[in-house]
């Protein structure tokens, strides 16, 4: 892989200074303290102007950055993460430690289509990373070819980060996009030990070619795959649809139209958040087999047809908002930590457009409403959450190109 126009010896000598003060970023509104329903239509603005004060707050910890859309934490390294950045850069972060600034450097610069929900999307360690250095990307390659998903498996040992190049050790996975949006983004291993790779259904609108319900296609699904075999890559044995006709044997779900962000939380559950249509923004918690119903229905309601949609077999999303609450929604994650001892074990996200962050409480089912919380509404635009190892919660906001942590208000 090559390095791009800077040459490695002169970034790894290239520190950047990228915060030299902390920056809290408030609620723009005041939140409901009494929670949104399922319907996502019993909490408004007006509703909210007589609770309390908002509860939680953002400290900027880090900036400097051009449309980050991924964060993950290195293993065994507290403080110290990789971002993603949209056009195509991979740098490292070492947060400042008791106020002192943070700092970043490249890591890794790929030529990627960039245009539209294209770029350098998404990054996941190997499970065992300290032991095999091993970590995964979901890129769009501007190499002159297809346009395409591509999923790659590179390594950089824990000892070189930040002092040489990653190295690509294999192409895994490339699948063909008809259109430059809804094309995903995220990777992740589940406690499985499998990556999770979740795919759009390919984009334009309404899903044209029905690659939701198209179980030939990997588009509209969420796959899982085994990278601990070679050559290519292995199918777990307990994939759902493994020996049938016409069905691709790398899929666990169905029926998603753009699962752009999704997590597992500390119970192993997988929750996603997938972009909708025209009306309602939705959280699925997804298990093996689903189909969650795209592109018959989005959210609760019927897509198309419009009218009478089938629902029997399809999984209902534990949560969704309408176009008064936002427009893009961005999956976060289970909070854990110990800054806001009263959010643990409630899923938080937010949406990219409206800048609103809830907090949920996971039904005891899938596929049941949860209750919701409206944390606030933020001038942040959400592009991805990120956890770090004592279960505190990051934002990267994709405008002003900066880390945030939740904190308490
Ligand atoms: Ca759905």
């Amino acid at each position: 892989m090559r390095l791009g126009v800077w040459g490695w010896a002169a970034v790894a000598t290239l520190l950047v200074l990228v915060l030299a003060a902390r920056v809290v970023v408030r609620p723009e509104s005041t939140p409901t303290a009494s929670g949104t329903t399922a319907s996502g239509t019993s909490a408004s603005d007006t509703a909210a102007r007589d609770e309390p004060r908002p509860r939680v707050r953002f400290e900027t910890v880090a900036t400097g950055f051009r449309e980050p859309v991924d964060l993950q934490f290195v293993p065994g390294a507290p403080g110290l993460a990789v971002v993603l950045e949209k056009p195509g850069r991979a740098k490292l972060v070492r947060f400042g430690q008791g106020g002192a600034p943070s700092e970043s450097s490249l890591l890794l610069e790929l030529p990627v289509r960039s245009s539209s929900e294209l770029g350098l999307l998404g990054w996941a360690f190997h499970p065992r990373y300290l032991e095999n250095g091993r970590f995964y990307l979901n890129d769009n390659p501007r190499d002159g070819g297809a346009l395409r998903t591509r999923i790659s498996e590179w390594t950089l040992p824990r000892e070189q980060l930040g002092s040489g190049p990653p190295a690509l050790r294999r192409v895994l996975l490339e699948i063909e996009q008809p259109f430059q949006n809804h094309d995903g983004g995220q990777v992740a291993f589940g406690p499985d030990g499998y990556l999770y790779i979740g795919m759009g259904d390919g984009g334009s609108r309404a899903d044209p070619h029905d690659n939701g319900q198209d179980m030939s296609s990997l588009l509209g699904k969420m796959l899982r795959i085994d990278v601990d075999s070679e050559p290519g890559y292995g199918l777990p044995p307990d994939n759902p649809f493994l020996g049938q006709p016409n069905v691709r044997p790398e899929i666990w779900a169905a029926g998603l139209r753009n699962p752009w962000r999704f997590s597992f939380d500390p119970r192993g559950r997988l929750i996603a958040a997938d972009v909708g249509q025209d009306r309602f923004e939705e959280v699925d918690w997804i298990a093996k087999g689903d189909n969650l119903g795209w592109r018959l229905r989005e959210g609760t309601h019927c897509f198309l047809p419009a009218v009478g949609c089938p629902t029997e077999g399809l999984i209902e999303p534990i949560f969704e908002y309408g176009r008064e609450q936002g427009q893009s929604i961005t999956g976060g994650h289970v909070y854990g930590g110990d800054r806001l001892p009263w959010l643990r074990d409630r899923y938080v996200f937010g949406d990219h457009v409206s800048g609103r962050l809830w907090a949920l409480e996971l039904p005891a089912r899938r596929g049941e409403p949860g209750r919701a919380e409206l944390l606030g509404r933020f001038p942040i635009q959400f592009s991805a959450f990120a956890r770090d190892t004592k279960g505190e919660l990051y934002a990267l906001d994709f405008a002003r190109g900066s880390i945030l942590r939740l904190d308490p208000s």
